[in-house]
């Protein structure tokens, strides 16, 4: 049985987060490639997020992340979301990876405080030899116009807490944490020391409505508190996402 992977490709890895609609189809490439060499060895879930498609519409209605919209704005999102998962998948198919994109506001809602995750399309779609993709969106929730836009970092959590896979990678466009001391990159980090961490993080990660790195390291810090070790690095490099499975090269491990 092949193992899991669950794999993040952050907006800023995959878009150009200073122009609108822009989709780094070279890193997009590059992603494929190293996936298609090694879906033959494990099973992946793909989440991307939002970059210059999701980020900018939210930014050009400032909006809350979470609050009443509306419908224009909400369906705005969505659309912007779903045009960027249609270039990703269309790059996969083109190397030969079977993606199947799920729609986030289709699988998860909100009732209320509560995110409920409906999670048998994406085991389905893993029985059948698929390769679900989810993304950060926005989602509804049960109150009327009431929304979320949820994270793909939140979402890499849910799917870590319950299909427990073998690991977890947060892919960006730097190498990993970076110590703003040192300029170096962290090596290391017990999930326990991550509160410590974020303090540290580079004011040059500037964060966006769903919180940036800060939020990122911490739902990291709870995927590795279940046992499944994390890992973030660049996935912008030739062979990037390839080195991070492999465990080659330098990037941030948190266990
Ligand atoms: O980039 C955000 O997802 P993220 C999604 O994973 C939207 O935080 C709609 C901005």
């Amino acid at each position: 049985m092949k193992s899991l992977i669950i794999t993040k490709l952050g907006g800023s890895a995959i878009t150009n987060k200073h122009i609108p609609f822009f989709a780094k189809k070279d890193v997009l490439k590059n992603v494929a490639r190293d996936i298609s060499i090694l879906m033959e060895q494990y099973k992946f879930i793909i989440v991307h997020g939002g970059g210059s498609y999701g980020h900018f519409i939210v930014k050009k209605n400032k909006l809350k992340k979470k609050g009443y919209a509306n419908p224009l704005v909400i369906s705005e999102i969505n659309q912007a979301m779903l045009t960027l998962s249609n270039i990703i998948s269309a790059t996969f198919l083109e190397k030969g990876i079977p993606l199947f994109t799920l729609h986030t506001p289709s699988i998860l809602s909100l009732e209320g405080k509560k995110l409920k995750m409906h999670l048998r399309p994406i085991e389905y779609a893993l029985n059948s030899n698929l390769m679900p993709m989810l993304s950060g969106n926005i989602v509804l929730d049960k109150e009327k116009n009431r929304y979320a836009i949820i994270s793909g970092d939140v979402i890499m959590k849910l799917l870590a807490k319950i299909l427990k896979p073998k690991l977890a990678i947060f892919g960006l466009n730097v190498d990993g944490l970076i110590d703003p001391k040192s300029g170096k990159v962290i090596r290391q980090i017990k999930w326990q020391e991550t509160l410590k961490f974020t303090n540290l993080i580079m004011k040059t990660q500037a964060p966006d409505i769903t919180g940036g790195m800060k939020f990122k390291l911490l739902q990291a810090a709870k995927i590795a508190q279940l046992g499944i070790e994390v890992r973030i690095g660049n996935i912008t490099k030739e062979r990037g996402l390839y080195n991070l499975v492999a465990g080659k090269g330098i990037f941030t491990k948190i266990t």
